[in-house]
């Protein structure tokens, strides 16, 4: 089993309850056990301001399935909750599902770059992911109570508390 670390965004039709369809989806995935969601958190859109503030959350998920393969499962998922690719970049969307992190793996394929690149500057990654996992080291960047220093929350608010309650028997796996 791998412990992969997914972002979770949306800032149209319902934020939250797409957020909360999208965890659902993640807890049917084949070959995987949801291990954890963080709380929803409000944040103010990174790229264009003139789009809805975003909700924004981390999901951990153990998985057997390969990194692309993965990937194929997320975006059908995104496609099923009305996602549709527009020409703008850092426009508004339904739903995003980014692989964060793939276990202690560095990915660099025509489809994926794990760690996320954006990772390290994204408050609204950065915060949720530190909820989960406080002493995660990031492949390639270090510690990420470390990297969370450099990184303002600049606004960000917690929406909803997490749903680790229910999903805590994974949580006290080690990380590596
Ligand atoms: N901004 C925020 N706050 N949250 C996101 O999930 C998000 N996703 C994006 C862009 C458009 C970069 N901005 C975002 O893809």
């Amino acid at each position: 089993m791998i412990r992969v670390y997914i972002g979770l965004g949306a800032n149209l039709a319902e934020p939250i309850l797409q957020l909360q369809h999208a965890v659902t989806a993640l807890a049917q995935l084949a070959d995987s056990r949801l291990v954890a969601v963080s709380s929803f958190y409000g944040s103010k859109p990174m790229g264009p301001q003139d789009q809805p503030d975003y909700v924004n959350a981390v999901a951990a998920l153990d998985t057997t399935l390969a990194a692309e393969t993965l990937l194929d499962a997320l975006q059908r998922i995104e496609l099923e909750q009305g996602r549709q690719r527009k020409d703008e970049r850092w426009g508004p969307r339904t739903l995003d599902l980014d692989i964060l992190l793939y276990g202690d793996e560095i990915l660099a394929t025509s489809r994926l770059t794990v760690p996320h690149y954006g990772l390290h500057q994204r408050e609204f990654v950065i915060y949720p992911l530190l909820e989960l996992a406080p002493l995660l080291l990031i492949p390639g960047l270090g510690a990420l109570a470390e990297i969370a220093l450099q990184v303002p929350r600049n606004g960000l608010t917690i929406l909803t508390s997490g749903l680790t309650s229910g999903l805590t028997s994974g949580l006290a796996a080690p990380q590596h």
